[in-house]
């Protein structure tokens, strides 16, 4: 048995020496010191061994098992440390090549928020902003849409709590500055709104900019001439405005204007779908009661106010054909409206 001990570890260790990889290692270890390896099925005839010799042989037995052990994990060792190796060089990143980066590029809506903001700071407008998720009261009730109002209709939206929602429009904007501040008031908010709304032209998530001026003697003739002057800034020269009568709680009179179209100019096309114009916002002359409600004495003083749609105009701008593809942010949709 003792013979057999040392012919087997001898044995191994040619074996072991030999290897090539960490995988034959494997192989040798299954092969000796596997369930049915050469060195296991020594331990078997330890039965056959007269009770005296058991402690001797025994200790041989765990000294031959452990030699093998102690030189698979070197050799293992050595194998790990060269296959790291390799690995690192294959891995290698030169960190000092000059690879060209893609670089981002502005949101179409950003950009159209960037550039109408610019307009109205030039004509001496204050940009500020306004929180999203907004109270009933702002929202409706100071904006002359009280509890019950059919106008509520037009604009459906995400509630938080009985009196908590997410804000339908930036007007809200107009009470919050009215109420804080004394005229003259020139201010625009863009900010992001929500309604339940969903289709190619209606996303439940859109950007608005408001405007508001509060002065004495503001007039639609005011709101006429900034409008067309924005429009012109915002398109081209040649943009024409057109404002037709509509209906808005808070304004008295109340205007929807459109441009001129700016694909083909007003002749009609598939842009504007044949009329020659685009719709891009709502506006209108301060109703008294609004300015009553915020503090402000009708009597003295007037203003105007409009709600620009940021989206629709990105889209005209762009010819983006379905708003809802500004918000997927496919990198497809950024590189090619960039
Ligand atoms: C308003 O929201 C008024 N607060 C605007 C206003 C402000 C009027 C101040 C008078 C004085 P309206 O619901 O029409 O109005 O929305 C204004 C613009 O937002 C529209 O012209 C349109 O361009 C855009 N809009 C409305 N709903 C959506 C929607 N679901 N998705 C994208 N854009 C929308």
């Amino acid at each position: 048995m003792l013979d057999l001990i040392d012919i087997i570890v001898a044995k191994s260790i040619a074996l072991i020496e030999d290897a090539k990889t960490s995988a034959d290692l494997n192989d040798i270890r299954v092969q000796v010191l596997g369930k049915n390896g050469e060195y296991t099925s020594v331990l078997r005839g330890m039965k056959d061994v007269k009770p005296e010799d058991k402690p001797r042989m025994g200790k041989l037995i765990n000294e031959g098992r452990e030699k093998i052990e102690n030189l698979i994990a070197k050799r293992e060792a050595e194998f790990k440390a060269v296959e790291m190796a390799l690995r690192l060089k294959k891995e290698a990143v030169d960190v000092t090549l000059d690879t060209p980066q893609e670089v981002g590029s502005v949101h179409p809506i950003t950009s159209v928020i960037q550039e109408v903001v610019d307009i109205f700071v030039g004509l001496g407008f204050t940009a500020v902003e306004g929180p999203e998720i907004e109270s009933d009261y702002f929202n409706f009730q100071l904006m002359n849409i009280p509890p019950d109002h059919p106008a509520r209709d037009m604009q459906d939206t995400f509630y938080v709590s009985e009196s908590t929602l997410l804000r339908t429009h930036t007007s809200p904007m107009q009470a919050h500055t009215m109420l804080s501040q004394k005229p003259p008031i020139r201010i625009v908010v863009p900010g992001k709104v929500y309604r339940a709304d969903d289709d190619a032209t209606h996303s439940p998530i859109f950007n608005q900019i408001e405007g508001l001026v509060v002065d004495k003697d503001i007039s639609l003739a005011h709101l006429k001439g900034t409008l067309d002057m924005v429009a012109k800034a915002l398109f081209n020269a040649d943009t024409k405005t057109r404002f037709r009568p509509s209906y808005f709680p808070f304004t008295e009179p109340s205007v929807e204007v459109d441009v001129s179209c700016c694909m083909c100019g007003g002749k009609g096309c598939r842009l504007c779908k044949g009329t020659g114009w685009l719709e891009i916002l709502g506006a209108g002359v301060v109703n008294p009661a609004v300015l009553s409600n915020c503090g402000i004495d009708p009597n003295e003083y007037s203003g105007i106010a409009f709600g620009l749609g940021v989206d629709r105009i990105a889209m005209i701008k762009y010819g983006i054909p379905d708003i809802r593809s500004m918000y997927e942010n496919d990198v497809r949709f950024l590189r090619k409206y960039k």
